[in-house]
């Protein structure tokens, strides 16, 4: 991309915010593309270069690895969302919570059983929902507990993006919308609220709204247009679209309907948010609007010693369409908007990008998205307010990295 010259004009109007070079410009680049020498050597080719039935990411790719730690006392893998460009999260980089381990089920061994409140009880097994119509749909999924740390730790760890914020991936979900099972089933009056249970270890269950499971509800079976990965629920999940990580039930083998939620374990634990003032916000389902910057993040080093970058990033909101996200690079005093980049879906990563001249001095980059309908990101101090000094789930603060003078990128708060 030596020479863009031209082609960005329109941007022009942002040249006092982002320090005064043209993007695309000539001069910008100068700094980063060196110049062609007049003979091209020889392309290199090394022969044996082997491929496999299943093909793998290149071998020098091998640093783009999640990472995983125990969270009280079961592993949460996080994605390297550093490493993302574009809105799919690769299926092998798909972050994942399991609090009972990965089951090793065949789709032989799991059937979707549906009782409690419907006038006729149906198993189904994978193949009778294989002959299902089904649909695709873009959506993120968010782990409620996602940035637990930036909630909960006094000063701002220096980590990457990935183990900061790796808790949400994007794919692309196939499966039978739940509506076409249920209707099969018929419903009986005083149906309310379905239980969903998974088939691993520790039974994973929680209680879902009826009505929100007949618009929305997926039984999922296909994640990026293949099979669902062992540990996102092989052979089939619930998918709700925009609603909390843990409501996902994975490895899904029985769906209850029932007059009321059940409490269980997996909802009334670890799963509520407790307020500044003591109360407990039951049955927070949806994932709030969120951005984040992807590049440059923490533990990154900016090439320099200064010149033009491309901030990038992606925002979502488990409540609609990404409207608009607003960047700083001044720590919050002044903002601008990003340019989002198409196609911006419903509960789905939007991707975002700025051009930025670094003048090579300490700047603080900051991410604020706005969804559809109007909900913005709180600043840090904003969101502590407004939850208990413990609480940590569904934390959607600003996201706020210090770019030294060095061109080190560090998490701070902001
Ligand atoms: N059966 C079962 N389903 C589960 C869980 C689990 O431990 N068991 N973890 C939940 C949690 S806490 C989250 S955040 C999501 C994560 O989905 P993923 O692992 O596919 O990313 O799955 C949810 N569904
Ligand atoms: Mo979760």
């Amino acid at each position: 991309m030596g020479n863009n010259e031209g082609k960005d004009k329109g941007r022009l109007g942002r040249r006092t915010f982002l320090g005064g070079l043209a993007w695309g410009g000539a001069g910008a680049w100068a700094q980063t593309a060196p110049p062609l020498a007049e003979r091209l050597p020889a392309a290199r080719s090394r022969s044996g270069g082997a491929d496999m039935p299943y093909g793998q990411p290149s071998p020098h790719e091998a640093a783009v690895q999640r990472t995983v730690s125990e969270v009280a006392g079961f592993p949460v893998w996080r994605t390297p969302l550093q490493h993302q460009r574009g809105i799919i999260t690769a299926s092998g980089l798909h972050f994942a919570v399991h609090h009972n381990g990965v089951p090793d089920l065949s789709q032989e061994d799991v059937t979707l059983r549906l009782h409690g409140l419907v006038e006729r009880p149906l198993r189904f097994d994978l193949e009778h929902l294989m002959r299902y119509p089904m649909v695709s749909r873009v959506h993120f999924l968010e782990c409620a507990g996602n940035s637990a740390a930036n909630a909960l730790s006094p000063t701002a760890l220096d980590e990457t993006l990935g183990e900061i914020a790796g808790e949400v991936s994007c794919s692309e979900w196939t499966g039978v919308p739940l509506k076409y099972l249920l209707h099969e089933t018929g419903l009986k009056p005083g149906a309310r609220w379905v239980v969903a249970e998974g088939a691993d270890a520790g039974s994973h269950s929680r209680s879902l709204p009826l009505q929100a499971l007949l618009q929305d509800g997926m039984v999922a079976l296909f994640q990026n247009g293949e099979r669902l990965r062992p540990s996102q629920g092989y052979p089939m999940r619930l998918f709700m679209p925009g609603w909390e990580g843990n409501v996902n039930v994975k490895w899904l083998h029985r769906l209850e309907v029932t007059d009321s939620p059940a409490h269980t374990k997996d909802e009334s634990g670890l799963y509520t948010q407790v307020l500044a003032d003591g109360r407990i916000e039951r049955f927070a389902f949806h994932m709030e609007v969120k951005s984040v910057i992807t590049h440059p993040s923490g533990r990154q080093v900016l090439s320099g010693p200064h010149g033009q970058h491309e901030i990038a990033g992606l925002a979502w909101s488990g409540r609609g369409r990404i409207a608009r996200v607003d960047v700083s690079v001044d720590g919050g005093r002044s903002w601008v908007a990003a340019r989002l980049h198409g196609p911006v879906l419903d509960r789905a990563f939007t991707h975002f990008t700025l051009p930025w001249n670094w003048t090579g001095r300490k700047a603080v980059l900051m991410s604020r998205a706005t969804d559809e309908h109007g909900h913005t990101q709180p600043l840090r101090s904003e969101w502590k307010r407004r939850y208990a000094m413990h609480s940590f789930n569904h934390y959607n603060a600003v996201q706020a990295w210090r770019v030294r003078a060095d061109g080190r990128v560090e998490n701070v708060y902001a």
